[in-house]
């Protein structure tokens, strides 16, 4: 039975990670911090089928037990301080735990054992002020957030690792993905919950930062499958993952509010606490390199996921008014 360490699992992609490994017949380990209320809302259909154990990015000796005690075929990095707007107010944290994090869990397999196969979860804000359009595996970086460079830093010593001790060391740069299980400060579901706040009488308002800032979203459970098949690939690379397509979140809110029959014009209120210091305008891959060499291909259509995150906040709503899936 293949091992895998996921770090990160109590998040929206180590969720969909998890799920995707067991049925392929993963023994699934989970790294969670320590901390004082439970986070494993997004585990709770699976919790009997996969081991939790603690550990922090911070913390070096955690990463070297977890890599000793469990002895992984493979090792997912996902764990992050992954919004955007707070590595502008917890810069450090964010070095800490987004870029430093990914030199001790390296750190940890090349003590340990070399031969893990590793993923680090790299990401399209290390486009940031883009270039080229569409972004590929060889656009250059130019990123726009303390998030975004802290991103790039993992990045490049993922490669380096790989270039240096030659790992088994890849770095998937995903654009963003969304889901029903998306952490409710982020735009695409901060819109579908307040869509469904408004349609069952709940709220009057939804309140958004720059409408015109363009995304390619795609469905996290489509992305997880290319981080796995990285590693299943021949040898360790870096792949851009994405659907080719972007939209506006003016957009977005068109079609979401559109899904439940009412006009976004009517409840969206531009304010000004939702802006960024320097905000990315545009990003939109160029995924080509996935589709031929991993296989790898979009499924879920931006209609789709809008939908989809609609009526599963109309969902939970009606049935579990005080959870957040
Ligand atoms: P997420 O929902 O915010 O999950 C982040 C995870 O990291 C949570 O499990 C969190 O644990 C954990 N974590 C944070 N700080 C930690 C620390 N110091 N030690 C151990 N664990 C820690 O993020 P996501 O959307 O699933 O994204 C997964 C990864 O992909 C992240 O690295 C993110 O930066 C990257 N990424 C995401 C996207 C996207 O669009 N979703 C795109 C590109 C790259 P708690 O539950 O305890 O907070
Ligand atoms: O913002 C605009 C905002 O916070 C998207 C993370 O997963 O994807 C994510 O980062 C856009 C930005 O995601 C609001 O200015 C307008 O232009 O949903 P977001 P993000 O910053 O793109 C990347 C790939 C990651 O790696 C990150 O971890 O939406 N926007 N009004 C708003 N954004 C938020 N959050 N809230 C607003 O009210």
């Amino acid at each position: 039975m293949p091992v895998a360490i996921i770090t990160g699992i109590t998040g929206q992609d180590g969720s969909y990670l998890a799920e995707l490994l067991l049925g392929k017949g993963y023994q699934v380990i989970g790294m969670v911090r320590r901390s004082s209320t439970v986070t494993m809302e997004r585990l709770q259909h699976i919790q009997d089928d996969i081991i939790i154990t603690q550990g922090d990015l911070h913390d070096q000796s955690s990463m070297v037990a977890l890599i000793e005690e469990y002895k992984p075929d493979e090792v997912y990095n996902l764990a992050a301080q992954s919004f955007v707007p707070t590595s502008w107010s917890q810069p450090l944290l964010t070095a800490e735990a987004t870029g430093l994090g990914v030199t001790r869990i390296l750190e940890a397999i090349r003590l340990v054992n070399s031969q893990i196969k590793f993923y680090q979860a790299s990401s399209s804000e290390m486009f940031g002020k883009v270039v080229e359009v569409p972004q590929n595996e060889d656009t250059p970086f130019y990123p726009r957030s303390p998030y975004g460079v802290a991103k790039l830093y993992g990045h490049w010593i993922t490669v380096n690792y790989r270039e240096s001790f030659d790992m088994f060391a890849c770095s998937g740069i995903l654009f963003n993905h969304e889901s029903p299980r998306r952490g409710l400060e982020f735009v695409t579901r901060k819109i579908t919950n307040t869509v469904a706040k408004i349609k069952m009488g709940l709220t009057r308002e939804l309140r958004l930062g720059n409408l015109e800032a363009q995304r390619d979203w795609g469905f996290a459970g489509d992305y997880v499958q290319a981080m796995w098949m990285m590693l299943q690939h021949p040898r360790a690379e870096s792949f851009v993952i994405g659907t080719g397509e972007t939209h506006s979140v003016r957009e977005f809110c068109e079609v979401a509010f559109g899904a439940v029959d009412l006009n976004y014009q009517d409840y969206v209120v531009q304010d000004p606490r939702f802006y960024r210091p320097a905000e990315v305008d545009l990003l939109i891959s160029d995924p080509a390199k996935a589709n031929t060499e991993l296989g790898w291909k979009n499924k879920t259509t931006f209609r789709e996921l809008v939908e989809m995150m609609v009526a599963a906040d109309l969902q939970r709503l009606s049935t579990n008014p005080q959870g957040t899936r």
